[in-house]
């Protein structure tokens, strides 16, 4: 995961904040729960769908379930720390325009070799229209060992609901190469995709083949000097 703190020239920071108006930007706070069933969550606002890439950032603010231990229920236990952290908080980045699936992952809490609480297939899309879609699928709600605290310390809990929250974060990148998603692409770019030449990072990957080479480079260069509309 790789954070870039971005230095936006005011006059570049007043055109993207004028598109902003237009999508090209947007948080969207997320909330799913599930006792077991398929559940989606559908944002209210849409991004714009031309852009030719997007990056995403989703954070888990909240992960609790309820669970019973003998059949007997124990209440609401916080499993945000049984989360490993690339699944708490990551960065990503598709190809435009949108219909794009930004996130396909399996959340396993807690870890192996402890028996899992709750397993889910997680997807995060955005749909044709620029609406993002956050699913929980194939949802199997388990029985493990939890320290509840005193008076009982580690228990056999066996969850009967979870819930996550949290927001989503998307930005429309006009140009392909505009890695830092500044409205130009110029030698700033050309020093990330240097700096991750030979790695499988994403914010360089710009044709998306898990590998930041001399194809991406072409690219860029082929794009270099141009400017967001
Ligand atoms: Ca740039
Ligand atoms: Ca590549």
């Amino acid at each position: 995961m790789r954070f870039t703190p971005l230095f936006w020239p005011a006059l570049l920071a007043i055109g993207c904040i004028a598109s902003d108006s237009q999508g090209a930007d947007a948080t969207w706070p997320f909330d799913l729960e599930t006792t077991g069933q398929d559940v989606v969550w559908t944002s209210t606002t849409p991004i714009d769908t031309t852009a030719g890439r997007y990056r995403f950032e989703y954070l888990i603010t909240m992960a609790e379930a309820d669970g019973t231990v003998g059949g007997f229920p124990i209440g609401t236990i916080d499993i945000l720390e049984m989360l490993p952290p690339e699944q708490v908080s990551d960065v990503g980045y598709a190809q435009g325009p949108a219909p794009v699936v930004v996130w396909n992952s399996s959340i396993v809490a807690p870890e192996p070799p402890d028996s899992p609480a709750v397993t889910a297939d997680v997807q995060i899309f955005v749909d044709a229209a620029g609406f993002a879609h956050m699913s929980m699928t194939n949802v199997v709600l388990g029985t493990t060992a939890i320290d509840v605290g005193p008076p009982f310390g580690l228990v056999s809990v066996t969850a009967t609901r979870i819930q996550m929250s949290g927001s989503i974060f998307a930005d429309a990148i006009e140009i392909t190469s505009d890695l830092n998603d500044d409205c130009v692409v110029d030698t700033a770019d050309l020093g990330l995709l240097i700096a991750q030449f030979g790695s499988d990072a994403e914010q360089s990957d710009i044709n998306d083949d898990d590998i930041v080479d001399t194809a991406d480079l072409g690219l860029l260069i082929s794009e270099f000097g141009s400017v967001c509309e």
